[in-house]
């Protein structure tokens, strides 16, 4: 890589530390709405992965992935719009977590549930599939949600498929408050790729060029057509699940250990011992950090609350329902023989599903 971009790569490491430093700052004057998830310690892992795609490519992020967001295009002004709640959010002020999206930029918005959106990324993936892109996805998630269901049917149905895709596990050690040893008995996740036939491989997390190296690895072996791979990366979450917790159940030893491995404080070192970073370009990306950094606060501070008088809007369809009905009064109605009231034709994609429509939903 050319030193502009590993300037580049610290840059946004740099700026995802500082977007989440302000608004815990924010938190704390009780300026956001609802919790503060950050990620600190994760910078080299999300930073890293993110790096290694190209435009068209999709991501489909965790809640600790706003150094993804930032490197594939989510703006700083959007995210601290989200974290404070405005009214021109990109969830319009309905909520106030990672939980967005920004297709523009091939960002698929997260499913809170653990583990469910990666069923999606391989639809997303199936879509590229079908229609001979050479694009790939990117889909992450925590060691927590390696236990769900939907990462295993998401592995299994990626590796059949052979499927564009890069899972990244972002192994922090805990989910919440649960250890990895309460968790599962294997050493590296990246083991439960090997089950479904794909290659794995674990990497330390707070080491940026490892990940580079790992992910890109990963990134080859998906864009030459020979279907997913999984990279595990070992990392750790400085701060509680969110600031509400004090993460005590984190013994004091394992916390220094792994704030020793800072990874920006790691890379700015190999940055400087190599002479790619001078004193001049750390204080140009300090400066830009943190102009990038107030600029978003002020716009988010500037922007209005949402209107009260449009809490529904987005619940419920703006010109009466477009649920499918039934027809009333029928012997068997069935969602095969339904209308759609928007056309008023049938909805002919539903399977024939035997659920009986009472009356009065079916006029409605
Ligand atoms: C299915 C499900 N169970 C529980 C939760 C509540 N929850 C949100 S984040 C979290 C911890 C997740 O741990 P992990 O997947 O390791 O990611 P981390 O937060 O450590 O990055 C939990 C339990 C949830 N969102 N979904």
């Amino acid at each position: 890589m050319s030193p502009k971009t590993l300037l580049e790569i610290y840059y946004f490491m740099r700026l995802t530390r500082a977007m989440e430093d302000r608004t815990r700052t924010l938190f704390l004057q009780g300026r956001v709405v609802g919790g503060v998830y950050t990620a600190q310690g994760h910078e080299a892992t999300t930073v890293g992965a993110a790096t290694m795609l190209r435009d068209g490519d999709c991501i489909v992020p965790q809640h600790r992935d706003l150094g993804m967001h930032l490197v594939r295009g989510s703006s700083p002004r959007a995210v601290m719009c989200q974290w404070l709640a405005r009214g021109n959010s990109p969830t319009l002020g309905r909520d106030g977590q990672m939980h967005i999206g920004d297709m523009h930029h091939g960002i698929v918005p997260m499913i809170s549930m653990l583990g469910e959106s990666l069923p999606v990324a391989c639809g997303v993936a199936l879509t590229m599939k079908m229609r001979k892109r050479s694009t790939i996805v990117m889909a992450s998630c925590g060691d927590g949600a390696t236990n769900t269901g939907a990462f295993h049917e998401a592995l299994n149905f990626a590796s059949v498929q052979k499927l564009p895709i890069v899972f990244v596990i972002e192994n922090n050690g805990y989910a919440y408050s649960t250890p990895n040893s309460k968790q599962f008995a294997i050493q590296n996740l990246s083991d439960r790729a090997l089950a479904y036939g794909i290659p794995g491989e674990t990497v330390d997390g707070n080491d940026v060029l490892a990940v580079i190296e790992a992910v890109g690895r990963a990134v080859e072996h998906v864009r030459g057509g020979k279907g997913p791979a999984v990279v595990e990366c070992k990392t750790f979450r400085v701060r509680g699940h969110s600031e509400a917790d004090k993460a005590n159940y984190v013994p004091r030893e394992l916390r220094e250990e792994w704030l020793a491995k800072d990874p920006i404080k790691r890379f700015e070192a190999y940055l400087t011992t190599e002479n790619i970073l001078s004193e001049a370009d750390r204080a140009n990306i300090e400066a830009r950090v943190k102009d990038v950094v107030n600029d978003a606060v002020t716009f988010a501070e500037q922007s209005p609350a949402p209107d009260p008088a449009t809490v529904a809007d987005y619940a419920f369809a703006p010109d009466g329902p477009i649920a499918i009905v039934g027809e009333p009064g029928a012997e068997d109605p069935r969602y095969v023989n339904a209308l759609d009231t928007r056309t008023g034709k049938p909805f002919t994609t539903m399977a024939a599903t035997t659920i009986k429509l009472p009356e009065e939903v079916g006029r409605r």
